[in-house]
């Protein structure tokens, strides 16, 4: 296994859009694996394909306590959501800031595991939020595109800031 490289904000590569993934070899259960690693270690609860440079709709995800139910999702599809809530979100593209995201509250979908068997989830809370967050990554959208342009240049101006610091 292996720690990839985390592209972060404004890389233009996070805008790109994910490919549908056909073929199901070693190669992509490494990818997998990789990002899984790549996730526990930052650490983070969600990792898409694209924050890695590879444009390929696939996540990974684990929102448990024990850091312990790692989930993949090759190319995930909403398929029913219902209600709405708002969640303080972060991502590993923008270290250090936080904003206040609305999200469906619960969503069923579809996705294959890394051998292209396909499965369904339904689920609620947290890892439904995270699921959302992921699948918008897939297609070049991050979470502060939600926010208003004041929120957001407030929010970008505090990651520059954040930048000058930790560098
Ligand atoms: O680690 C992460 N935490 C998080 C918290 C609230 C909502 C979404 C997330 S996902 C984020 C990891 C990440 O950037 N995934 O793309
Ligand atoms: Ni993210």
């Amino acid at each position: 296994m292996a720690k990839l490289e985390i592209l972060e904000f404004p890389d233009p590569r996070l805008r790109l859009n994910a490919q549908t993934v056909e073929v199901f070899d070693a190669a992509l259960k490494r990818l997998a694996d990789d990002m899984l690693e790549t996730m526990y270690a930052a650490p983070g609860i969600g990792l898409a394909a694209t924050q890695v440079n590879e444009q390929k709709r696939l996540l990974v995800t684990d929102v448990s306590e024990g850091r312990d139910a790692p989930l993949v999702l090759v190319n995930p599809e909403l398929l029913e959501t219902s209600g709405t809530e708002m969640c303080q979100e972060g991502c590993l593209s923008f270290p250090g800031v936080y904003a206040d995201v609305e999200r469906k509250e619960w969503v069923r979908v579809k996705a294959q595991d890394v051998t292209g068997k396909s499965f369904e989830l339904e689920t609620g809370g947290l890892l439904a939020v995270c699921i959302q967050h992921e699948m918008d990554h897939l297609v070049g959208k991050v979470f502060v595109d939600y926010l208003s342009p004041l929120k957001r240049s407030l929010l970008l101006r505090k990651l520059e800031k954040q930048r000058r610091h930790a560098g």
